[in-house]
């Protein structure tokens, strides 16, 4: 794994709160990003990747905690990690607590920056990213897509996707219009979100 450059991601991280209902959300005002994805499509691992420590739990058996998991990045800022949605398993209730809460939350958040959409470079978007991009579009919060598991396709098939997502997303104002690939497998990407982030939570 190549070494962390952006001193952002050296500093301590710690597990804060896991949030199932919103009036315990954290309440500082730092600023924070989020972490928005399909179950299975790699959120656990990179944000794993981008911190070089294992924090967020890597599962094989996916769609199970509906909550906001919150970690304290040094004493400025806050990664949050969202709950995966659509897994064909999940229960319609499940399904409705995910909406709610993820409502509530976007809701008047005004310390979340962005929030990073991952999707598997090997499936493009599905329906319920499309979901979570209207959301996200309807609480004027900015989304960045980012394809994750980049080391499954072949260069020239993963640059082709990456123009297909960016043909998708054109219709979201707050879709920034650039894909980012990524690989939490064998660490390409990482530099590069990194620094996109450490940016967002200047
Ligand atoms: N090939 C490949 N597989 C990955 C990568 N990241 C995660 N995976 C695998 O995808 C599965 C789901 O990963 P996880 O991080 O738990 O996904 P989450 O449900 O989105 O949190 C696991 O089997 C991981 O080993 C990657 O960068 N490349
Ligand atoms: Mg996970």
């Amino acid at each position: 794994m190549p070494p962390i450059r952006n001193k952002l991601f050296l500093e301590k991280c710690e597990f804060v709160a896991g949030v199932a209902k919103i009036a315990t959300l954290p309440n500082r005002a730092w600023p924070e990003v989020a972490f928005a994805g399909r179950s299975n499509v790699g959120k656990s691992s990179l944000i794993n990747a981008l911190l070089g420590r294992e924090l967020a739990h890597v599962s094989k058996t996916p769609g199970r905690t509906q909550q906001l998991n919150f970690f304290r990045l040094g004493e400025h800022a806050h990664l949050v990690d969202m709950p995966g949605y659509g897994y064909a398993k999940v229960s319609k209730t499940l399904k409705d607590d995910w909406n709610e809460l993820i409502r509530l939350y976007l809701k008047g958040r005004v310390q979340l920056k962005a929030a990073f959409v991952l999707v598997d470079s090997r499936h493009g978007l599905k329906d319920t990213d499309h979901t979570i991009l209207d959301l996200l579009a309807e609480h004027a919060v900015s989304a960045r897509i980012v394809l994750t598991k980049a080391d499954e396709l072949k260069p020239q098939a993963l640059s082709a996707m990456i123009t297909q997502v960016e043909g998708d997303i054109k219709k979201y104002a707050s879709a920034f219009p650039q894909v980012l690939a990524v690989s939490a497998r064998e660490g390409t990407g990482l530099e590069d979100l990194r620094d996109v982030i450490a940016e967002l939570l200047k």
